[in-house]
């Protein structure tokens, strides 16, 4: 997978308040990065592996949570509080997964399952 367009991609799916405006946002390379299959969906098993895939490699120091500083360059201050629901300065790996989970029901509006 190409690891710029996979996060660049996080990032906007962190960022946003609904991740239905954040597939319009994704540029076609980055939905190709996601988009395992190439069938022009995205299945929650596709979103899993490309969520996973992004936590470990922003989580440059490998301890399961990330920092500020390993989330600045995707984050800023307000959308890192956003994601780090305990307050206390570390986005943890169950976080993260919520955030983007929340993010996935969200945008998928049928309940299918795919993202379109
Ligand atoms: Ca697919
Ligand atoms: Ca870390
Ligand atoms: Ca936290």
């Amino acid at each position: 997978m190409m690891k710029t367009a996979i996060l660049t991609a996080t990032a906007i799916v962190l960022a946003s308040a609904t991740f239905a405006e954040t597939v319009a946002e994704l540029h076609e390379k980055q939905l190709n990065a996601i988009d395992a299959n190439n069938d022009g969906f995205l299945s929650k098993d596709e979103f899993n592996a490309f969520s996973d895939y992004a936590f470990q490699a922003m989580d440059e120091d490998k301890n399961g949570t990330l920092g500020l500083e390993e989330a600045k360059p995707f984050l800023d201050i307000k959308q890192f509080q956003n994601v780090d629901r305990n307050n206390d300065s570390f986005i943890s790996r169950s976080e993260y997964d919520r955030q983007m989970g929340d993010d996935f029901s969200t945008a998928d509006q049928d309940g299918n399952g795919q993202l379109n």
